[in-house]
């Protein structure tokens, strides 16, 4: 295979004050920070999708970035063409890991048979490069909202036959991510919603959405899959309303259909934002759960209504994610998939390369910053202070269970003055974070 991106070296980490724009600044993949090195806290991956297929189109006008690799696009040779660029990619950034849907990697054929073989032959030459190069996949998944007949979802359908294809694409997925050895396999439901509930049986849809994701269970157990199977919760986009809306909800939803043995989350910045939380929010909720699976890490803009899937900048927002994945005790199963992709104007090979040190490098700064907040030990400090009335007496009891209300409202009518929580000191701790931040 020869080198599709001459001009790009292997990108190198050189320090805070390097002013080339192909190396890191903070990514230092071996330096040990919070017990484990930068690459293992990190586990960065690629997506197949931004990265090797999308090219720029928008709803006025077509691509601006050349995604040929030099092989005609639909063909076959295009698609091996996508797999030798996106492990030079990879190779050249250092990174471990990518996700793929199954139509990212080969063109879809008019039957699903044809389709199969397709991915069965790309997937050979996948797995033959991984074992080339060392390469892993952190998670599959089925794109189930883009071709028509998945107009009305797939496992939301209100078609039995649309049903089927959506169960075929599945058990696929999960054959290509068992053949990788992927960590997770991700339901994202792109298209699982609806628009008006005038046509819509809700409570129906959820009910089959489950028994899908309960056979999806059934069969990659059988063929082997000891990963997790992560809901990636999202509010809107492209439908009006999306059953897994946030974390919250999709936290319910697996309780319910007793899915949660077997799920986790895959916790997406900007899907966040357009639910109207931030992305730590929805990572708290996540871990808290117990369910903090994987993260596509990416960043929208709050000035726009929709998932730009930015490459991530914001310290703050990196920061607190990986303060959530530190507290929670590391991902498991999961990473941080770029599921980001350059603006329209960055249209050049080299753009695709300095998004991912973009990103990269905001999240191992992140990564230092969130490490020393902890160190510094004034957050979690003062929170174990705000709560410390729960620490003993009246309050411990409250905790433990055994309080009554006829106890507690005798012990309200002992107190001489009116109860006061306390500051909640909000303005010290952003300027202790401040402080950490900048020194
Ligand atoms: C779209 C989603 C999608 C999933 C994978 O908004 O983020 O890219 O991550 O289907
Ligand atoms: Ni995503
Ligand atoms: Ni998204």
């Amino acid at each position: 295979m020869s080198e599709m991106f001459k001009e790009i070296p292997k990108i190198a980490y050189e320090g805070s004050s390097s002013r080339n724009p192909l190396a890191f600044k903070y990514y230092d993949a071996e330096r040990v920070v919070a017990g484990k090195t930068m690459r293992e806290h990190l586990r960065f991956a690629m997506a197949w999708w931004h990265t090797l297929c999308a090219t720029g189109t928008d709803m006025f006008g077509p691509g601006t970035a050349d995604k040929s690799f030099g092989a005609e696009p639909g063909t076959m040779a295009h698609a091996f063409a996508k797999v030798d660029a996106g492990f030079e990619v990879m190779e050249k950034l250092g990174i471990d890991y990518f996700c793929f849907h199954d139509v990212d990697l080969v063109p879809e054929a008019a039957t699903i048979a044809e389709t199969n073989r397709r991915l069965d032959e790309i997937g050979d030459y996948i797995a033959g490069k991984m074992k080339e190069t060392g390469l892993k996949n952190l998670w599959g998944t089925a794109n189930l909202f883009s071709n028509p007949r998945y107009a009305n979802g797939a496992g939301s359908s209100n078609s039995a036959e649309v049903y089927c294809f959506a169960a075929a694409q599945i058990k696929k997925a999960l054959d290509l991510t068992v053949k990788f050895g992927g960590l997770g396999y991700v339901f994202w439901g792109g298209r699982e919603g609806y628009e008006t509930l005038l046509n819509t049986d809700m409570k129906f849809e959820q009910e089959n959405i489950a028994t899908l994701m309960r056979m999806a269970v059934e069969y990659g157990r059988g063929i082997g899959f000891t990963g997790d199977f992560f809901i990636e919760p999202k509010p809107k986009e492209p439908m009006k309303h999306q059953y897994d809306f946030d974390a919250a909800t999709s936290v319910n939803f697996l309780k319910e259909y007793g899915l949660n043995r077997d799920f986790k989350l895959n916790i997406e910045a900007n899907h966040a934002t357009l639910a109207g939380h931030t992305f730590q929010h929805e990572l708290r909720v996540a871990a808290m759960n117990g369910m903090l699976g994987s993260v596509d890490a990416n960043q929208g803009d709050l000035l726009l209504g929709w998932d730009t899937d930015e490459f991530p900048f914001n310290i703050y927002d990196t920061t607190f994610c990986m303060y959530e994945i530190l507290k929670a005790g590391g991902l498991k199963n999961g990473g941080l998939n770029f599921d980001a992709k350059n603006r329209r104007p960055s249209s050049t090979h080299a753009d695709i390369f300095k998004g991912f040190i973009l990103g990269m490098d905001a999240f191992a700064l992140g990564l230092v910053k969130a490490a020393a907040l902890i160190e510094d030990g004034r957050l979690d400090a003062f929170v174990k202070e705000r709560y410390a009335s729960f620490e003993s007496g009246v309050g411990k009891r409250i905790r433990s269970g055994a309080a009554t209300l006829d106890e507690l409202a005798a012990e309200a009518e002992k107190l001489e003055a009116p109860a006061s929580p306390g500051s909640g000191g909000q303005e010290y701790l952003q300027s202790v974070v401040n402080a950490v931040f900048f020194g």
